[in-house]
C-alpha cells in the first residue's frame, strides 16, 4: 500500500467512527427524552350507590371569577375513606403504575370535585384547569386515576386529553398554558358512573371541559407520584392494608 492509500484508509476509519459516535449520541438523547411516555387506560368499577359528591364537605377550588364566585368545589379523602372498589382498581393497576413511577410509588390523598358551568363572559380566563396543561408537581412524572361519579356526556363538560401525544417533546404551547388550539387527536372522558381512566397527567396534555348551563360534572381522582417526591404515602404500606 502506498503511503497515500494508507492515509486515505485511516481517514475513512476516522470518518466512520465520527458517524457512529454521532448516531450513538442521537440515539442516547432520544432514549433519555423518552421518559415522558404517555398512559391512558380506560376501565370501570361498580361503585357503591352511596358514594357520591358530598356538597356539605366541599370548599372552593380554582380561581375566583370577577363576580366573586368559584365554579368548582372539592374536598379531600384519605385512603381509609376510598371506596373498596377503587382500592381494588389501584391494586389491579399496581404493576402498571410501578413500571411508570418506579417501585414503591406514593399514593396521595384523593380529591373529589364538582365543576359547574362557567358563564360565557368568564370563560376567557382559566377558572378550573380548563386550559390545556401538564401537571408539573415536583416534575412531570405523575399519574392519576379518575373515576366518574355520574354519567358524563358532552353536556357535563368531560375531561379532555390528547390521545396520541408526541412522546418525545413537551409541547411549548401547553407549557405556556395559553390554551392555543392544536391539531393532535383529542379524546374525552365521557361515559357511565364508575368509568375510570388511569392517565399520565404529568406528561400528556389535558384540560377540564366546561359543563353546559345548569349542568355539572362530579369526579374522583387520586394521584400517584414517584417515591422521591415524598408526596403522599408509600403504596406498599397502603396496598397491604384493607
Ligand atoms: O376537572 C377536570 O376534568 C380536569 C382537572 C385538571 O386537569 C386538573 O386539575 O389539573
Amino acid at each position: 500500500m502506498t503511503s497515500m492509500n494508507a492515509f486515505k484508509s485511516r481517514v475513512a476509519v476516522a470518518q466512520s467512527r465520527v458517524r457512529e459516535l454521532k448516531q450513538r449520541f442521537f440515539h442516547a438523547n432520544a432514549v433519555f427524552k423518552k421518559r415522558f411516555f404517555s398512559l391512558s387506560v380506560k376501565g370501570h368499577v361498580d361503585l357503591d350507590p352511596a358514594f357520591v359528591f358530598d356538597e356539605a364537605r366541599a370548599r372552593p377550588r380554582g380561581e375566583k371569577a370577577p363576580n366573586g364566585q368559584h365554579y368548582s368545589a372539592f374536598y379531600e379523602l384519605n385512603w381509609e375513606e376510598f371506596p373498596s372498589q377503587i382500592k381494588d382498581a389501584i391494586r389491579n393497576y399496581d404493576t402498571v403504575i410501578r413500571m411508570f413511577l418506579g417501585d414503591d410509588y406514593h399514593v396521595n390523598v384523593a380529591n373529589v370535585w364538582r365543576n359547574k358551568s362557567i358563564p360565557e363572559e368568564y370563560r376567557k380566563s382559566e377558572l378550573f384547569s380548563q386550559y390545556w396543561h401538564y401537571d408539573k408537581v415536583v416534575d412531570f412524572r405523575n399519574i392519576q386515576l379518575f373515576v366518574l361519579l355520574q354519567d358524563v356526556s358532552e353536556d357535563e363538560g368531560p375531561f379532555e386529553y390528547i390521545a396520541e401525544p408526541d412522546e418525545y417533546n413537551l409541547m411549548a404551547s401547553v407549557l405556556r398554558r395559553d390554551n392555543s388550539d392544536f391539531s393532535a387527536k383529542k379524546s374525552k372522558l365521557t361515559g357511565k358512573r364508575g368509568d375510570t381512566l388511569l392517565f399520565s397527567t404529568g406528561s400528556t396534555p389535558h384540560r377540564a371541559g366546561v359543563p353546559a348551563p345548569g349542568r355539572h360534572r362530579d369526579i374522583f381522582s387520586v394521584a400517584f407520584f414517584p417515591a422521591y417526591t415524598k408526596i403522599g404515602t408509600s403504596s406498599k404500606l397502603l396496598l397491604s392494608r384493607d
